[in-house]
């Protein structure tokens, strides 16, 4: 059977190898279902060839709990197998979902020098340590991976591992319900899993969010308590903090999603704390004139007329002031 190219060089380089690193930079659910894929078949590869098989899966911290893993546990979980690097030798490395290799050197994956192979769907930045199979047009990963590995002789998909696949396209194309879905590649590739045994509706139950309440109570509190409006500035100003988080049991995005619900006023910011330190968000509404890119000058940030950011030091009562501050210079001016 012809096989395409990027599978001869990519068999090339794992052919008589038998320990691997599966690394990636954020442990999603595609990262982490594409790690497990390529575990089972580099395991039944080497097999094959009748050599031992080692493999150590890398990640720069545990993955965030998700249904979608229990639904490819059958081959692997990711969130139960991925640890701090244990002394490992590897032959080849081979890094997952990644975009910029140097974000994943910045987060700590390890030097070694045997060959690396990227598989990704992400633009790649310069400087990638060997050979890059990316298909800028795939959904996610495991849709990169399922080309790479399909006709290759010999090998079947089991449901396992179809179903670990679907779950990385569901994940990452957010259930097919951003502009991804226009594209009929997303469909043919379902398909195929679906074709192979992936178990769909397990994986629609497990995409639901299972915290719908906690996401409701958070919202409540926030309108309750943590949202401070000027009408007459058009200003919307929202913040929460780390223990907020704790004890309404959401995730930061799940707080930011008032944004959304807030397009009805000009300027809308959000203050929290990110990777430890204090941070403000800026967006304007739908029908905003303001560039929120000026505002965030004001505080030594950046960005762009609909979107900019800083960071900061100051409280969130100062920062809700000096922004109705600037949001009135041009009238005293
Ligand atoms: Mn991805």
């Amino acid at each position: 059977m012809e096989r395409n190219k990027a599978t001869l060089d990519f068999m090339r380089l794992v052919e008589g190898r038998q320990k691997f690193l599966l690394g990636t930079p954020d442990a999603d659910v595609d990262a982490g279902a594409s790690q497990m894929k390529l575990r089972s078949f580099l395991n039944w590869y080497t097999k094959l060839q009748g050599i031992s098989f080692q493999c150590c899966l890398w990640a720069p911290e545990p993955p965030r709990p998700n249904a979608l893993f229990d639904t490819f546990s059958a081959i692997g979980n990711p969130l139960t197998e991925i640890g701090p690097l244990i002394p490992f030798d590897p032959e080849v490395c081979i890094v997952l979902d990644y975009g910029d290799w140097n974000r994943v050197k910045e987060k700590g994956f390890p030097e070694f020098a045997v060959p690396h192979i990227g598989i990704d769907h992400h633009p790649g930045k310069p400087g990638f340590p060997g050979l890059e199979i990316i298909d800028l047009d795939a959904a996610s990963t495991t849709c990169v991976l399922f080309d790479l590995l399909e006709d290759y002789r010999g090998y079947h998909i089991s449901a396992d591992v179809a179903t670990c696949a679907l779950a990385g396209l569901v994940a990452d194309t957010g259930r097919f319900g951003n502009k991804l879905m226009k594209k009929p590649k997303i469909y043919r590739y379902a398909a195929s899993f679906e074709a192979r045994g992936a178990r769909t509706a397990e994986i629609s139950i497990a995409s639901l969010p299972h915290n719908t309440l906690s996401r409701l109570d958070a919202l409540h509190l926030i309108r309750e308590s943590r949202l401070q409006i000027d009408r007459e500035l058009d200003f919307a100003f929202f913040w929460f903090t780390p223990d907020d988080l704790r004890s309404w049991d959401v995730v930061e995005e799940d707080c930011l999603t008032m944004f959304s619900y807030l397009m009805d006023f000009g300027v809308i910011t959000a203050y929290y704390m990110k990777d430890g330190a204090w941070y403000c968000s800026l967006r304007p509404g739908r029908n905003s004139k303001v560039s929120v890119g000026t505002i965030a000058t004001g505080f030594g940030g950046g960005g762009h007329t609909d979107m900019a950011a800083f960071s900061t030091n100051l409280q969130h009562e100062e920062i809700f002031l000096k922004i109705k501050k600037i949001l009135r210079e041009p009238e005293t001016t």
